[in-house]
């Protein structure tokens, strides 16, 4: 028997947890936390599930290159050299006829993407984009709006912390598992958990206070608080002269926006408001006010995050132990960082399809918007954009009106989808590429900047079952046809000594934990001598690039519709058991959790006459689904709930096909509805009609 044990990094989510993998004779037996990494202690069920993607027999097993209409289900399977010599060649065509720009492309982001983005730079085309207008951009565009730096460049030092408050933001669910512990850790010391939600969630059932608010009133909620901090002088008067700008502002801005006046809005109490708000003064400053992660949710959410940002500037938790202190680079450090892909070939000049950057100058150009690419791909304006490469991606459920989206993507020569499962995307694609799950591929050495920043690698721990490939070789192999070979490898080793070259550390160094640490301890930055990123070196509540885009900084208040009479703001979330869309079919999971069920308010669920597990049916603008409702005082009766993900239609998922209910089939016109300031699209702003099936 051979034994053997890999250091990997979970693939399940985004959460990118570090685990050890232990296989016998070439089957993966256990999956556990990297020993050596701090607070991982374990992995979730998610993780644990990396083994039945593996043996599923129902993920594309080698390329597929459609013979049907698109999304017909008719296939051909192709060779890799076919498969890649198509899509080289219809790519090479695209780029003779339109320009490289013709190519659009999107992932998920994350910290291994710079040899496929190098791809991009290779050939030509400024139109890569990820997904984050459908996530996290609102938070990044806030962050960046007031300190000049993004949302990743603070820690949450949940460790330390005294005081977590949690809007929109759910981390005993959508977990990550060493936040998770860190934070089990700051409570078992006495941190105290504030829970600001819509509906009670598991993080609120762990929380010292849990404040159930009106859907779309967030923005109220965080007026009122940066009132009474102010009103009261409970701010951190040392932090804020040092390292605040527009304090005057704030405090004539946030005057009319008292806990009474909120109170009307959100139904939070204005005696619990000032409570916590004196709670949380007197944990600073080690306090984490979350800044949220999914906050693609309103038209207002870029200011929803803007507040966060500032109380937690009024707090001083910006740079606090317990707070959110600040990242380190390699090169803050000391240390040398790996040698970049992208960097062999120059920044594309050519401007951005979406765009973002010129037509929309406030917003950060790296990833664009994804959601206006689609409507370049329609209109041709600025350009037409024929080709289009899905990485890891599934925008079909991911964002808003499928129908929609389809419709926009009818104009493309060429869409090609690169994915380890069956998505809505791939199947509705002209190739289909499949992607050795995590477990069975290397990928490039990434860096994690953090107080102790670290080079990791995800090492592979088994073979590939199917005839699926790694990244760095599907990519390889494109750039090779197209005429760049510098990034083309025979070999992962060959790939990792190229990244790795006038680092000072080599492939060797990663064998005892996975990881090649890059500091000692961790390091806490000075907050004496720092200086934000913005013209002024401090945290700018006012900021000039928002208002020389007709943006205001500070934003009055405006009030959410309400929803007409026998309708529902449709809001959403993660569970523990899925992630997104992809999980849904895994057999292990599935079996757990098959279908989701509906959020409704009882009092709400008696007056249409519905019974806890009843099965409703849920509709917009013509289009019905059904699903059964659980019917709860736990959630807001203007709100219902149900986890994404659900609802496949897909022929080749038998298990998933047809169960539960999908929430982005109820988001009629969605792509137009975009926070304008954030960027980001604004899934809740829709409402739908609940009636007994
Ligand atoms: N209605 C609604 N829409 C939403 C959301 C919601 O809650 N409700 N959530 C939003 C959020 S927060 C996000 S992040 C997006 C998520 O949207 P997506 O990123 O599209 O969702 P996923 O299901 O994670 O992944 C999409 C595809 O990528 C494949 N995949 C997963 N991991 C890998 C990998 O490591 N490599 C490769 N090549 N492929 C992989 C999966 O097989 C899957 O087919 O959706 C957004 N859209
Ligand atoms: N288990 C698991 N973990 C995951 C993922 C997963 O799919 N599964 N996905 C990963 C990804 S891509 C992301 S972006 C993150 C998302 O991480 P989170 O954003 O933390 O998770 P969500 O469940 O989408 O949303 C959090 C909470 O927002 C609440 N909410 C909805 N509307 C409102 C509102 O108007 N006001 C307030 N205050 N609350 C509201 C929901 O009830 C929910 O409890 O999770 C990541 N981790
Ligand atoms: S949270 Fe779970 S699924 Fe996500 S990376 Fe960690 S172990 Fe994997
Ligand atoms: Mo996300």
């Amino acid at each position: 028997m051979t034994t053997s044990k890999a250091f990997s990094i979970c693939g399940m989510c985004t959460a990118r947890c570090p685990i050890q993998v232990d296989s016998e004779n070439g089957t993966v037996k256990r999956i556990r936390g990297n020993p050596h990494v701090p607070a991982m202690t374990g992995v979730c069920p998610r993780g644990v599930a990396g083994t039945a993607l593996i043996e599923d027999s129902e993920r594309p097993q080698t390329p597929l290159i459609r013979t049907g209409e698109r999304g017909e289900g008719k296939w051909r399977e192709a060779s890799w050299d076919e498969a890649l010599d198509y899509v080289a060649g219809r790519l090479t065509k695209i780029k003779e006829k339109y320009g490289a720009r013709g190519i659009a492309f999107s992932d998920r982001g994350g910290p291994f993407r710079d040899h496929h983005r190098a791809f991009l730079r290779g050939i030509g085309t400024p139109n890569y984009c990820n997904h984050d207008s459908s996530c996290a951009r609102n938070i990044q565009h806030a962050a960046i709006s007031l300190t000049g730096m993004g949302r990743k460049a603070v820690a949450y030092d949940l460790k330390h912390a005294r005081h977590v408050v949690l809007q929109f933001r759910n981390i005993f669910e959508a977990v990550n598992i060493q936040e998770v512990s860190n934070l089990m850790h700051a409570m078992d010391n006495g941190c105290k958990l504030t829970v600001i939600d819509v509906r009670a969630n598991i993080s609120a059932t762990k929380a010292t206070r849990y404040l159930q608010i009106r859907p779309g009133t967030d923005y109220a909620f965080n007026l009122a608080v940066i009132h009474e901090l102010i009103a009261r002088r409970l701010y951190n008067e040392a932090f804020v002269q040092a390292h605040v700008a527009g304090m005057n502002k704030l405090e004539q801005f946030v005057k009319p926006y008292t806990p009474e006046w909120a109170e009307q809005e959100t139904g939070i109490p204005a005696t619990q408001l000032r409570a916590f708000v004196k709670e949380l003064a007197e944990a600073s400053p080690a306090v984490i006010w979350h800044p949220g992660w999914m906050a693609a949710r309103y038209k207002d959410s870029f200011y929803i995050c803007r507040s966060i940002y500032t109380i937690n500037a009024l707090l001083g938790a910006y740079g606090a132990k317990g707070g959110l202190p600040f990242v380190s680079k390699p090169g803050d450090v000391g240390k040398k960082g790996l040698k970049s892909f992208m960097d062999l070939y120059p920044k594309p000049e050519e401007k951005r399809a979406d765009g973002v950057g010129w037509r929309y100058p406030q917003f950060e150009t790296g990833p664009g918007l994804l959601h206006l690419m689609f409507e370049a791909m329609e209109t041709a304006d600025p350009y037409p954009v024929k080709g289009y490469i899905a990485y890891r991606h599934d925008p079909l459920m991911g964002y808003p009106d499928q129908e929609r989206i389809k419709e926009l993507w009818s104009n493309l020569d060429l869409l090609v989808s690169i994915t380890f499962s069956w998505s809505d995307t791939a199947w509705n694609a002209d190739v289909v590429l499949p992607l050795s799950p995590y477990l069975e591929r290397d990928d490039v050495i990434a860096t994690k900047n953090a107080l102790k920043p670290q080079f990791f690698v995800r090492q592979r721990a088994v073979a590939p079952r199917y005839n699926t490939r790694a990244d760095w070789e599907i990519f390889g192999g494109l750039a090779r046809r197209m005429g760049l070979p510098d990034l083309a490898f025979d070999s992962v080793e060959d790939l990792w000594n190229f990244q790795l070259e006038g680092t000072g550390v080599s492939i060797g160094d990663f064998n005892a934990t996975g990881m090649v640490p890059l500091a000692d301890a961790p390091i806490y930055k000075d907050m004496e001598t720092f200086k934000f990123k913005t013209p002024s070196g401090k945290i700018e509540l006012v900021s000039d690039r928002l208002e020389s885009n007709g943006l205001p900084s500070l934003k009055p208040y405006e009030s959410p519709q309400s929803p007409p009479e026998g309708q529902f703001r449709l809001t959403f979330g993660r569970c523990i058991l899925h992630t997104q869309g992809h999980t849904v079919n895994n057999p292990a999971l599935f079996d757990k959790m098959p279908e989701n069920l509906l959020w409704i308010n009882r009092k709400k669920a008696e007056g249409i006459g519905v019974d806890d597990g009843d099965t409703v049916r849920v509709s917009q603008n013509g289009h019905w689904e059904t699903i059964r409702a659980k019917v709860t005082d736990m959630i807001h009766p203007e709100a219902i709930f149900v986890i994404h993900g659900f609802g496949h239609q897909l022929a080749a998922e038998s298990r998933a096909f047809g169960k539960g209910l999908a929430d982005n089939n109820f988001m009629s016109g969605g792509l137009t509805v975009w926070d304008q300031a954030g960027g980001a699209v604004a899934y809740q702003e829709h409402f739908v009609k609940v009636e007994k099936a």
